[in-house]
């Protein structure tokens, strides 16, 4: 029997920013012609995370600061799937930030959108790793991902602009199913209720789409824009960063598909922990 899953309305505050995020991710998905069955969006905590109830594709809600590891499970574990993990600042540079710089570096093939307002939105508007983003003192998340070995898509766009936030959507899509590994976009997705930054955040970008002259394979000059940006209290936007050579981590067919019945390793498991015995 089929069953028809009917997406929920959004239940974001009128004016947050992820509607923005979510309108870029239905129009690239359209725009891709890709099935919904054929994809999942894989959400952390937070306000920014129920949009995987509202699109209609599979979904999973993972644990605070979770959904990279999660994600990287079902990415290896289908690979015929489209992966779209999604969540806010709090949950990828918080609580996640360990599994963030892991998932950069292992370069598994998917997609992740965090929507970054610089506040804890759902627990009522408690500072995030990213305050006072452009400044000094704030995390500039794409300047992490860029200092980590294996980054191959880093991008960031804002919630108001949004047809290059689809343009950046569709290419992230693009970069996961061409095999060539992890696609960060990093969304400027202001909170009105606790930290609207809408006016600041979009008098602060450069947009990098717009520069004819910047090239976004260069790794050294995407740091050296990104730190130049800074001393001026700006931040880019844009396609920041691309390697289009490489190739996405995928987990070996055969320890996917391995034998883990207990009767076939009871003996060898018998022997480690005897090994043990006092
Ligand atoms: C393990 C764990 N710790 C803390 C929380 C409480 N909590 C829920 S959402 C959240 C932060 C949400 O901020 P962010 O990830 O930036 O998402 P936003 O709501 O801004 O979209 C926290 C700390 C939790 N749910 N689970
Ligand atoms: S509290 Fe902020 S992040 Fe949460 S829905 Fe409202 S505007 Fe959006």
């Amino acid at each position: 029997m089929t069953k028809t899953y009917t997406p929920a309305e959004p239940i974001w505050c009128a004016g947050c920013g992820d509607f923005g995020v979510q309108g870029a991710i239905e129009g690239a998905i359209a725009q891709l012609a890709i099935p919904k069955h054929d994809i999942i969006i894989m959400a952390g905590i937070g306000c920014s995370g129920t949009l995987q109830n509202n699109v209609g594709t599979y979904g999973y809600h993972a644990l605070h600061g979770r959904v990279l590891p999660t994600s990287t499970g079902v990415a290896y574990a289908n690979p015929e799937l489209t992966v779209i993990a999604v969540g806010g600042d709090g949950d990828a540079f918080a609580i996640g930030a360990g599994h963030f710089i892991h998932t950069v570096k292992r370069n598994p093939n998917f997609v992740y959108i965090v929507m970054n307002n610089s506040v804890y939105g759902l627990t009522k508007g408690q500072d995030s790793p990213t305050m006072d983003a452009g400044a000094a003192h704030g995390i500039d998340a794409t300047r992490l991902a860029l200092s980590i070995p294996g980054a191959s898509f880093i991008a960031r766009g804002f919630s108001r602009w949004s047809r290059q936030l689809q343009e950046l959507t569709v290419a992230a899509m693009e970069h996961v199913r061409a095999g060539r590994g992890f696609a960060f976009l990093e969304v400027l997705s202001p909170c009105v209720t606790y930290h609207d930054t809408y006016v600041t955040w979009e008098g602060m970008l450069e947009n990098l789409d717009d520069d004819p002259t910047y090239d976004p394979t260069d790794l050294a000059a995407a740091f050296a824009r990104g730190v130049a940006l800074e001393a001026q209290g700006r931040m880019p936007a844009g396609v920041i960063f691309r390697s289009d050579g490489g190739a996405g981590r995928k987990i070996p067919p055969a320890m996917a598909l391995q034998d883990i019945d207990p009767a076939r390793h009871i003996d060898r498991y018998n022997d480690i922990m005897s090994s043990y015995a006092v």
